[in-house]
Order: structure tokens, then C-alpha cells, then sequence
């Protein structure tokens, strides 16, 4: 990518091929447990309630863990911001605004199938059901994290929900279609998720990966979130393409882009593309308009962003409930309720990272190749 900046406005290119749904008038009891989101509704078809609580829930609790990763990752950094210092020390990419794309998406999945995140992985991981808990401890560097401190933020792997990710960009892709491939021969309906930003689509490994799962009919369902930015250089600067979804036609799959970051846009586009993954007839391509919220890691300035003042107009949470309270799904109580129930979650995965052992630097070649101990 080259460092030319270009003016970007957010979600002003090529048109929805998606439909979005119909209102409902029942609310949601205050102590209501979290709905279960996966295969509650079908595809194609209006949004069940539940389905759509459901949906809120996922990018409350994303969203929670987010803003606490922040306080934490802020309250050591000493004058100047030393990137190197604190509780959480290294680079943080966070993924606020793009919640709509992970919950929506994982609303489809099951622990057996994959997700092969980026390196700004957090809305998926909570939405795909990563341990809490031990990805928080990966975060801050403990023993008790899910590569034992070892990888932090961008390297978080947690084999108990297929679920991965990488801080090599356009890296989602080739992996996914290994999963999907020992799948396929298991005969299992088991499916993986391949993400990569915008920016990582104009990279080899994201065409070639299109073109081997097109080849090989591999159950795999990419997609693009596209969030106008590939650090500080603007979409507009790195493609001639105005929607990576009609890449997907240069390798003889479908592609949809979803606009305005609309989570039911984003459900109901997953169902299709994972229906038709599940039942053998190969991979489906999905780019999301979304919205990077805050910098492209913490620290940037984001001199270079001439869209930050109307910014919170456009988080896709308030305006996502807003929508519910509209239609009668939401009231104040199943607000409070989401929101205490994400923020009880998220703090006991603080304090367990934060109780936990740091690596003995005597250990530091340990667990390096597969014949350690785990
Ligand atoms: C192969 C590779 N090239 C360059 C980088 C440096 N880099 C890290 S993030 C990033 C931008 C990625 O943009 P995009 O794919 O749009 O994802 P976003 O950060 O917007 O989520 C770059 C160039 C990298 N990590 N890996
Ligand atoms: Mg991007």
C-alpha cells in the first residue's frame, strides 16, 4: 500500500443487493436470559425477536469488553505514551463500530465451525465464543492466556471454537480454506469464516485463496469488512474497485456488499452464504461497509481523518437500539440488563488476566514446537 491520503466519505459507494426486515411490537423481559442467536431464524426470512436481541447482545458485549481493554491498556502508559510500558504493553488494534459484521456473521456458527479473524480480532472472538477468560489473559500477557502469553492481542487461538487470527495482513484467508478442506473430507457440515479488512483485498493471498475455494468448492465464506481505511491510507488510494463484492465474479462465486454497516443486512447476507457453504455448492463472498470508530491502533492521531467530527452519529450501537426500541424489542430494562450482564462477564475476565501469573523469562523457549507439553 502506498502513504497517498485521499478524502473518504463513509459508506458512499456501490448499492445494497440485501433486504433488511420487518418491525415486531414484543419486549424483551428485563431479566431475560442472553438469546441464542444461531439457527433461530431462518435465512431469507424476517428476524425472530430473539434473533435480533440476540444480535444487540453480541455488539453490547463486544463492545464492553472493547472499552475495558482501552482503560486497561491506557492506565500505564507513563507521560509521552510509551507503547511498551503498562499492563498491556505493544500494539492495540480495536475494532469498535465494526461489531454489526462479527455479530451478524457468527449468529450462523457453531463451536465446530472455523473463524480466521485479523489482526483487529476482538468483535469476532467474542462473537464466535472465545473463551473470555483466557483470550484476556493472552491480552495481557499471562500464563494463563490461550497461547500461554505468548502471542497477545493479534495472535489469539483457541482451538475449542476453531478460532484464530493473525497480524499478518490478508493472513484470514489461506487458512480458512484448510479448515474448510479437512472438513469437506471429514464429511462433516462444518464451514469456516475467512475475515480480512479492505485493505488486505488488494493482497495475492486474498486472490488466490478466492481462487482455489471457487476451484476445490470449499465450504468458506469470506468476508471484507470495509472500513475505508487500511491504516492511514484511504480506500480510495489503494483500488480502482468500488466493491470488492464484484471481485467475487472474476472467480465465478457470489458476491454481496452489505452498506451502512446494518447488522440484519449483515445476518441475513451470512445465511445465505453459509446455507450454501453447509450444503456443498462452495464459497460466497460478503464485503460490509462498517466503520473503524477509533484509531488503527491505540496512539494514531488520525490527522489524516476528515470524517471524525459527525463520527458518533454513525455508531452502529445506539443506532441499532434506537431501531429496537422503534419496533417495540427493546426497552429501557432489556438495555440495563444487556449491558450489566456484558460488563459482569467482561470485568471477571480482567480480574482473571490481571491474577495471573506472568511468563518466568526462564520459560521463553518453551512451547515453541509441538512436541513441548501444551
Ligand atoms: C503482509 C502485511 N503487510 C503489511 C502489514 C502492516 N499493516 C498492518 S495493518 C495494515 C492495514 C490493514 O488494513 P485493512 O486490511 O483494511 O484492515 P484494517 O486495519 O482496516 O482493519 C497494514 C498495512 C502487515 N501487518 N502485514
Ligand atoms: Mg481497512
Amino acid at each position: 500500500m502506498g502513504a497517498a491520503m485521499t478524502e473518504s466519505t463513509h459508506a458512499s459507494e456501490s448499492t445494497t443487493e440485501c433486504t433488511t426486515t420487518s418491525t415486531t411490537t414484543r419486549s424483551a423481559p428485563a431479566d431475560a436470559p442472553v438469546p441464542d442467536t444461531r439457527e433461530t431464524s431462518a435465512p431469507g426470512r424476517d428476524l425472530s425477536d430473539d434473533t435480533r436481541l440476540g444480535l444487540y447482545s453480541t455488539m453490547v458485549l463486544s463492545r464492553t469488553y472493547e472499552e475495558a481493554i482501552l482503560r486497561e491498556y491506557h492506565a500505564d502508559k507513563g507521560p509521552g505514551f510509551d507503547i511498551g510500558k503498562g499492563l498491556i504493553p505493544g500494539e492495540m488494534h480495536l475494532s469498535a463500530g465494526q461489531e454489526p459484521v462479527a455479530a451478524g456473521v457468527c449468529a450462523h456458527l457453531t463451536a465446530e465451525d472455523a473463524v480466521t479473524a485479523t489482526h483487529r480480532p476482538h468483535h469476532f472472538a467474542v462473537a464466535h465464543g472465545v473463551d473470555m477468560k483466557k483470550m484476556t489473559a493472552e491480552i495481557f500477557g499471562r500464563t494463563t492466556g490461550l497461547g500461554r502469553g505468548r502471542g497477545g492481542h493479534m495472535h489469539l487461538f483457541d482451538p475449542d471454537v476453531h478460532f484464530s487470527c493473525s497480524g499478518i495482513v490478508a493472513e484470514g484467508y489461506p487458512p480458512a480454506l484448510g479448515m474448510a478442506f479437512a472438513f469437506k473430507r471429514r464429511g462433516t457440515d462444518a464451514i469456516a469464516v475467512a475475515v480480512a479488512g479492505e485493505g488486505a483485498a488488494n493482497q495475492g493471498a486474498f486472490h488466490e485463496s478466492l481462487n482455489l475455494a471457487a476451484l476445490w468448492k470449499l465450504p468458506v465464506v469470506f468476508i471484507v469488512e470495509d472500513n475505508e481505511w487500511g491504516i492511514s491510507v484511504a480506500r480510495t488510494a489503494s483500488t480502482a474497485v468500488s466493491s470488492n463484492a464484484v471481485r467475487a465474479a472474476g472467480y465465478g462465486i457470489p458476491g454481496e456488499r452489505i452498506e451502512d454497516n446494518d447488522v440484519e443486512a449483515v445476518y441475513q447476507a451470512a445465511g445465505r452464504a453459509v446455507e450454501r457453504a453447509r450444503a456443498g455448492e462452495g464459497p460466497s463472498l460478503i464485503e460490509v461497509a462498517t466503520l473503524r470508530l477509533w484509531g488503527h491502533f491505540e496512539g494514531d492521531a488520525q490527522g489524516y481523518r476528515t470524517d471524525l467530527d459527525d463520527i458518533t452519529a454513525l455508531d452502529p450501537i445506539p443506532r441499532y437500539e434506537s431501531r429496537l426500541r422503534e419496533a417495540g424489542v427493546l426497552d429501557d430494562a432489556a438495555v440495563d440488563s444487556a449491558r450489566e450482564r456484558a460488563v459482569t462477564q467482561v470485568e471477571e475476565a480482567i480480574d482473571f488476566a490481571k491474577d495471573s501469573d506472568i511468563p518466568d523469562p526462564a520459560d521463553l523457549m518453551k512451547y515453541i514446537f509441538a512436541e513441548e507439553e501444551r
